[in-house]
């Protein structure tokens, strides 16, 4: 029997001590829709703690990734105020389970964005576009799940660190990305990686997130999903998401 609200609290505790699970398909027999489900109440518990929604993550929206983790649908999570890092700031490694971080690109709404809408549609409702780092962090044994673990763990979403935002008019279609640590490309890919062109993955957010109810809120953040891999942090690391025309944004990982 599945247990929406029980499976909600069980990913929401992990996340808020930053401790692991076992998977909950280890448990429960659940569908995808029960996911996202689960993610809809487990979120609902960031929002009765005052956290509020600031946009949406898309995730699994490159090759790299879904090779990385052996998953090759498109997931989708939601993103609170919470979970902004500044840029140049620091994160405390104690309190994550296993964080990684991905190359990412970030939009910002200057209208509100109903799907179904075209690549062009959404770029019209785009303000800005920022590099960015998404951080991810799973909260199952491992790093391992199956896809209605992950969906219902947030898409494994824990934080996004944004640069500076740019005016969108940078044709966004083939711009390098590096993922640095301590001065070190880790990761080296292109904005063409995420669905073929970012804006893309926006589409697919407005749709998505239309359908589950809820249309794209002018003013929210769009994560468009990693252009490479996922690289593993660990204490001292100096992380940089550099962008070709865009300009970087970075954080430092500490054990304090
Ligand atoms: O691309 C992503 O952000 C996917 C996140 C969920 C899977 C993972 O934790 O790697
Ligand atoms: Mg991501």
């Amino acid at each position: 029997m599945v247990n929406i609200n029980k499976m909600a609290e069980i990913v929401d505790d992990a996340a808020r001590v930053g401790k692991s699970i076992p998977q909950l398909s280890n448990k429960y027999d659940y569908t995808l829709e029960d996911a996202y489900n689960v993610q809809a109440a487990s979120f609902q518990r960031r929002l009765a703690r005052g956290e509020k929604q600031v946009g949406m993550k898309m995730g699994f929206t490159s090759r790299a990734k879904m090779i990385q983790m052996g998953l090759t649908d498109l997931v989708w999570g939601r993103l609170s105020d919470e979970m902004l890092v500044e840029d140049g700031d620091e994160i405390n490694f104690n309190k994550y389970v296993h964080p990684r971080a991905e190359p990412e690109l970030a939009f910002l709404l200057k209208k509100s964005l109903e799907g179904p809408v075209t690549a062009t549609e959404a770029l019209a409702a785009v303000e800005s576009v920022a590099p960015a780092i998404e951080i991810i962090d799973s909260r199952y044994k491992k790093f391992k799940f199956s896809l209605e673990d992950v969906v219902a763990d947030n898409s494994s979403s824990s934080g996004f660190v944004l640069g500076a935002w740019n005016k969108p008019d940078v044709d966004l279609s083939n711009l390098g990305m590096i993922l640095e640590v301590n001065g070190h490309p880790v990761q080296i890919g292109s904005s063409a990686a995420i669905l073929g062109h970012p804006v893309r993955s926006l589409a697919h957010a407005a749709r998505i997130s239309t359908q589950s109810g809820r249309k794209l809120e002018k003013g929210w953040i769009i994560m468009a999903g990693g252009a490479t891999a996922a690289h593993a942090l660990v204490p001292g690391d100096y992380v940089r998401n550099v962008v070709e025309d865009l300009g970087f944004t970075g954080f430092t990982v500490s054990s304090r």
